[in-house]
């Protein structure tokens, strides 16, 4: 592992390198000094030189990537990045509502060369109804960019940074509530080539996972809302390549002709699952241990970190259908993680046997468990009003002061306030509900609108009371403490009318 030796050139100035010409000392090999290696990167060297020029970033879809750089210097690069929301097919006949960079699941590849220097622009479009934000991995500052990329819908938000480690990072939203941007399908890659580039192959292709939590079970039709107690249990209905079962098989497979070498950009979105990555048919020939320099070889299933990557290469020696999984393996044959190569070429004796069934992830219908609702251990009724205070405000700063702010007074344009909102202190019943339900739809407090969602929350019963009660009686608002019989009755109530 001779790789990540050479970080004296830390301390080098980029200004002693005049000639846009890669770094001096750029020289990785293996143990036995035979072979440069995939990301044949120079640890950690910041001999860049100086920044070239500017160009606009070419971004894809997957299963697509840019083409590989061939500039030889660092440039300017503005990355103009959509956040679009919208409903789509997660399987055959069901939908759902999926948040995403660039109108895609997982998002836009991103391809830069180390070195580089990125305009970042993020726009969210006017149609959405929620703010987003981008913390990307390969970036070295506060979030990642997320407190400098805050954007409400309508706007754009710019900021830069400097690629300054070789690898394959993953990009994915910041917004409270965190988990359920990404379970939206808020994630994509940013891939930093090292200075001499990667070593040639003949096809690319950009795989990424994520696993999704859905009120129905898998492949229950219709639309089928985002289910956050799900979510908490890392009880996932669908765990899918690209966003939607079939993204990969049939006439959107990959390909690949005999004889070829192609590389996988694989990522992992997460927001719970890890992912045993594997082809069956296939053996990895070099994989970048969780997309960074480190090369390993002959390798037959890969992990993959949520909020982590891979990249893997092969050479495909045989015609047939390549079938790529997560090899836990219920996944792939219940909850939609399979995706399709398929190789075409002359015959050989060991030819693979391609023997697929496209209809062998639909309809086995999981057996996925219903998750009983928020928990109602019995608790004293009559709490007092001090103890329901501080209840109420370790409640809260656990589940409202990410989107209210711990004053109460939320955030301008995306979250309204709670301090002294005449919205929430009209209505006791209402705010009740809007506890148990969450709330979406236009409303207007204290003479701002707002159309916007907020999630369904997960609390028990005692500190649903608990939190109202905290939040009638601060930051300037008085009012009865609330009772868990009024809970109940409440949900009593909503129970009886749906
Ligand atoms: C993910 C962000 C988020 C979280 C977490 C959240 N809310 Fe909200 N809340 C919103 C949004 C957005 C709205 C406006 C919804 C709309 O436009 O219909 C809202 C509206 C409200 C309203 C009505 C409007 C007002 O300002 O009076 C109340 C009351 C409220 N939330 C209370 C809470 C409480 C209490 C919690 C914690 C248990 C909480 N919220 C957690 C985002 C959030
Ligand atoms: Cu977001």
């Amino acid at each position: 592992m001779g790789s990540l030796v050479l970080t004296s050139a830390l301390t080098a100035s980029q200004a002693t390198l005049g000639g846009g010409e890669g770094p001096a000392v750029n020289i990785t090999a293996s143990n036995d000094g035979s072979e440069i290696l995939p990301l044949s990167t120079t640890g950690y060297d910041n001999n860049w030189g100086p920044i070239i020029g500017e160009e606009n970033a070419v971004l894809t879809s997957p299963p697509f990537v840019p083409a590989p750089i061939t500039r030889n210097h660092a440039t300017k690069l503005i990355v103009d990045l959509e956040v679009l929301e919208f409903t789509a097919p997660i399987a055959d006949g069901v939908d759902y509502t999926f948040w995403t960079y660039g109108g895609t699941v997982p998002g836009s590849f991103i391809r830069t060369r180390v070195g580089d220097v990125v305009e970042f622009n993020l726009h969210n479009d006017p149609s959405s109804k929620m703010p987003h934000n981008i913390d990307l991995h390969a970036v070295t500052g506060p979030g990642g960019g997320a407190a400098s990329s805050f954007t409400t819908p309508g706007h754009t938000s710019q900021f830069s940074f400097q690629v300054t480690n070789p690898g394959l990072y993953v990009y994915h939203c910041a917004t409270a509530p965190v988990g359920m941007h990404i379970a939206n399908g808020m994630y994509g890659l940013i891939l930093v080539e090292p200075a001499k580039g990667l070593e040639p192959v003949d096809k690319e292709y950009y795989v990424m996972q994520g696993d999704f939590y859905t009120e129905g079970a898998y492949g229950e039709a219709g639309h089928q809302a985002f289910d956050m107690n799900k979510a908490i249990h890392e009880d996932a209905d669908y765990v899918l390549f690209n966003g939607s079962v079939g993204s990969m098989v049939g006439d959107k497979a990959l390909t690949a002709e005999v004889g070829e070498t192609v590389r996988l950009f694989v990522g992992n979105g997460g927001p719970n699952l890890v992912s045993s990555f594997h082809v069956i048919g296939e053996i990895f020939d070099k994989v970048n241990v969780e997309g960074g320099s480190l090369v390993n070889e002959n390798v037959q299933t890969t992990l993959v970190p949520a909020g982590g990557s891979v990249i893997t290469q092969f050479k495909v020696d045989v015609p047939g259908t390549l079938i790529i999984v997560d090899h836990s393996i219920f996944r792939t044959f219940n909850k939609g993680a399979l995706g399709m190569l398929n190789v075409t070429g002359p015959e050989d004796l060991k030819v693979y046997s391609g023997k697929q069934d496209d209809r062998i992830y639909q309809g086995e219908g999981g057996a996925v468990q219903k998750v009983s609702t928020a928990g109602t251990n019995e608790i004293p009724a009559t709490r007092d009003m001090a103890k329901r205070m501080e209840l109420g405000k370790r409640g809260y700063e656990a589940n409202c002061m990410a989107c209210h702010q711990a004053n109460g007074a939320g955030i301008t344009g995306a979250f309204p306030p709670l301090a002294k909102s005449d919205y929430l202190m009209a209505d006791r019943d209402r705010a009740l509900n809007i506890m148990l339900k969450g709330l979406s739809g236009k409303i207007t407090v204290n003479g701002t609108d707002y159309d916007s969602v907020m999630p369904q929350m997960v609390m028990s019963d005692d500190d649903v009371a608990s939190v109202l009660t905290y939040v009638l009686n601060s930051w300037g608002n008085k009012a009865d403490k609330v009772t868990l019989s009024e809970v109940k009755a409440a949900k009593a109530k909503n129970a009886g009318g749906h």
